[in-house]
């Protein structure tokens, strides 16, 4: 008995040390115990014609925001990062969205010959100037297309592609160009792509496209990577071995930043003259990060997760709203930098769901002073003074 007793006390002590050392500060990253704030969330309106929108672009210039949009329904069904793997449930018929916040005009874009029948299923987006035509823009779109006819999504996951297509700003239609695949793209989630139209990086947000293991990944597995597409060259890893690659962003002078939706951070990385990428820093955050934008002031903002389990929750059922919120990275120029805090981390939105809900994806217009949140299942865009 008293064998018993200290054997159960040993392990009461051991699970507690686990619980300490592993299970606590996962749930605090997590989110489990976070209080909600109000933040910057009084000047905002919302936009019900843009559901799930889950990735968006700005063009600096005209201030006009490009969005990747499906539905929520959609999205329960059909969401391959998620392991959302019910094919026969997807729209097939995401779009390409404009928006310009002066005017609240709303455009759904056309698209002009993109020939096959395996539809659009949207994810990445990046939206780029063209370096030969100023008026001209090229869009490269994730597309997580079903398996071809006979194959079940559940077993071998998305034949997903990054598809490419030009468009003139301010016009109603894009162009297609290319379709891209490659073994590289596995399970593709973000992308940034170049003004000559013909490359991009794009994140692998897993290992495998499906199955037991990839289900891991939380635990540390560091399975994920970047990859580099040429349209005469092929695709090729640029980095592997990362963990919990999610959103990526350039800067103008080719600094990428990738962020880890798992532990809270954001690598920086640069790209060497063979287009590999090598992390040079790393910036550490309190909460799990999704897509990530830098803004024409340098300055990267992130859409934060504050309550992870709400947000899948979300996920799984979109009229269940979750809490979001924005994050301002810059540099640090404070005093506070000389004793090596080199960025400056400022919460500036959090909102417990009901001016937005479920955000992924945050962009701020730094010269009109306007921030835009939207989500994967999210039921509206969010614009707020920021
Ligand atoms: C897959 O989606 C279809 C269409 O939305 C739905 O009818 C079906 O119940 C779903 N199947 C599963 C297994 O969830
Ligand atoms: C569409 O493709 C056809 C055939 O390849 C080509 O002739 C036409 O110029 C293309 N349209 C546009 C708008 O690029
Ligand atoms: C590249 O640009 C970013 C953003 O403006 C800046 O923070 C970074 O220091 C630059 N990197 C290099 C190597 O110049
Ligand atoms: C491109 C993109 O928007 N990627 C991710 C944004 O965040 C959601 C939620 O975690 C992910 O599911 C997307 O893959």
């Amino acid at each position: 008995m008293a064998r018993l007793t200290s054997a159960l006390v040993l392990l009461i002590a051991v699970a507690g040390g686990l619980y300490q050392l592993y299970v606590k500060p996962l749930l605090v990253k997590l989110g489990h115990w976070r209080v909600i704030e109000a933040i910057g969330n009084t000047q905002c309106k919302t936009v019900p014609e843009l559901q799930a929108c889950e990735k968006l672009v700005l063009h600096q210039p005209t201030g006009l925001l490009y969005l990747a949009c499906s539905t929520p329904e959609s999205r329960v069904a059909w969401t391959p990062c998620l392991s959302r793997l019910n094919a026969s449930g997807a729209s097939n018929n995401d779009y390409v969205s404009t928006y310009d916040p002066s005017s609240s005009r709303i455009t759904r874009l056309k698209i002009k010959n993109f020939t096959g029948n395996r539809g659009l299923s949207l994810h990445g987006m990046d939206v780029v100037p063209s370096s030969s035509n100023p008026s001209e823009l090229f869009v490269y779109l994730v597309n997580h297309r079903a398996p071809l006819a006979g194959q079940p999504a559940h077993l071998v996951g998305a034949d997903s592609s990054i598809e490419v297509f030009k468009a003139i700003i301010g016009s109603d239609t894009l162009v297609h160009i290319k379709t891209v695949e490659d073994e590289v793209i596995l399970t593709p989630n973000d992308v940034v792509g170049y003004p000559d139209g013909q490359s991009f990086y794009f994140t692998n947000d897993h290992g495998e496209k499906v199955g037991l293991l990839r289900e891991l990944d939380i635990l540390g597995r560091a399975t994920t990577s970047v990859g580099y597409c040429h349209v005469e060259t092929g695709c090729k890893y640029a980095i592997r071995h990362m963990r919990g690659n999610n959103g990526i962003t350039r800067a103008q002078n080719d600094t990428l930043y990738v962020t880890d939706v798992i532990n809270g951070a954001v690598s920086i990385l640069e790209r060497q003259r063979d287009d590999t990428l090598v992390i040079v820093d790393a910036i550490k955050t309190d909460r799990g990060l999704d897509n990530i934008s830098i803004d024409s002031a340098g300055v990267l903002w992130a859409a934060g997760v504050v309550k992870v389990l709400t947000l899948m929750k979300h996920f799984a059922n979109p009229s269940i709203s979750a809490p979001s919120s924005a994050l301002r990275i810059s540099l640090n120029t404070g005093p506070s930098s000389f004793y090596g805090e080199k960025y400056k981390i400022e919460k500036v939105f959090e909102d417990d769901g009901n001016i937005a809900s479920g955000s992924t994806s945050v962009v701020h217009d730094a010269e009109r002073g306007r921030l835009f949140l939207h989500g994967l299942s999210a039921p509206h865009l969010t614009v707020c003074k920021a």
